[in-house]
């Protein structure tokens, strides 16, 4: 994976170099090209910035030196050469449809999709990804149509707040991506077991000593019973997940709990309609035919209903559905 970013602040992002990306970066997995946007300027002041059009308060960010910037990082680009060698390739093979091989540019912006989990494994996939992070009021829109033609333009947001600059939301982007790169973690396996991989937030954890300031390690964790550990941990996440992050119980999909899990959760008010039941009883109620009751139910779980697995889809990853857990405590 090669990254470029253009920023006003190359600095900022340096130690990403030094520390952060280390193991992968020491592999060849990842490499980090930083660019300072002022050296694409020509004045005494290497101004990158100026008012808006139309008026109105803080400052837009100029077209020309993104404009220049854009242009090297396009002209080093990996996928370049690759495009160029399917496109010789196509001329003798013939009619193979070609490849989308424009490099991705990430625009960070509080007004992109919303960045998560799936959408890092997504990224990871990625040959090459350029991101842009601006300053100020934004990016001279002009600047964003031209991309188009040589990159594939996405804005990405890191949640629903409001950041000075891009430049953290890119440091948060390459460490979530950077970690999923095959090869780039130690330990693989944790990546299996960690919060918003399996859609439910992760149990937690102890070390030595089994007491600390006169509190105990769980029981059941010096058991060497592996199958009540593993329920044990299981019974933590759903109730973990219950408690701050009920959104995503409900986009759980219901078949993959278990009888325990729905045991668990009946215990703390959460039940499951039984669609098949539920129709069966409505019908009882109500003999007259129901055509589109059936429909209606979550049998059939949409494949969108599972933004937490291993498939994500980067550009529409944010359409979970609820469906039947009510994440509600009985009264
Ligand atoms: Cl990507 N940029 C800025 N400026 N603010 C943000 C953001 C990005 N994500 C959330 N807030």
């Amino acid at each position: 994976m090669r990254y470029d970013v253009v920023t006003i602040f190359p600095e900022y992002l340096e130690p990403l170099k030094l520390s952060l990306l280390g193991k992968a970066r020491e592999k060849g997995l990842v490499d980090l090209h930083l660019h300072d946007l002022r050296e694409y300027t020509f004045d005494r002041h290497r101004t990158v910035d100026d008012t808006p059009y139309g008026g109105g308060a803080g400052m837009v960010m100029k077209a020309e030196p993104w404009g220049l910037a854009l242009d090297e990082v396009l002209a080093a680009s990996p996928l370049k050469a690759a495009a160029e060698d399917a496109s010789e390739g196509a001329k003798s093979e013939g009619d193979e449809p070609e490849a989308d091989t424009r490099p991705l540019l990430i625009v960070p912006s509080p007004a992109g999709a919303v960045f998560d989990q799936a959408m890092a494994y997504k990224l990871a996939e990625e040959k090459h990804i350029v991101f842009a992070p601006a300053r100020y009021e934004g990016i001279d829109e002009r600047v964003l149509d031209w991309a188009q033609e040589s990159f594939r333009v996405m804005p990405v947001s890191l949640g629903d707040y409001v950041l000075y600059g891009g430049e953290v939301a890119v440091m948060a982007m390459i460490e979530a991506i950077t970690r999923l790169i095959p090869g780039a973690m130690g330990n693989p396996a944790s990546l299996e077991e960690e919060s918003h991989t399996g859609g439910l937030l992760e149990y937690p954890v102890y070390t030595k000593p089994a007491v600390w300031r006169d509190r105990e390690v769980p029981e059941v964790l010096l058991s060497g019973n592996h199958g009540a550990i593993a329920r044990w941990r299981r019974d933590r996440q759903i109730e973990r997940t219950l408690e701050r992050r009920p959104d995503l119980l409900e986009a759980y999909p219901v078949e993959q709990w278990d009888k325990k899990d729905r045991r668990f959760l009946a215990e703390r008010g959460v039940h499951f309609a039984n669609p098949a039941k539920a129709a069966q009883k409505k019908a009882k109620k109500n003999p007259a035919p129901q055509t589109d009751s059936v429909a209606q139910t979550d049998t059939a779980q949409p494949e969108a209903a599972r933004p937490n697995t291993v498939q994500p889809d980067t550009a529409q990853s944010n359409t979970a559905q609820p469906n039947t857990v009510q994440a509600q405590p009985e009264s």
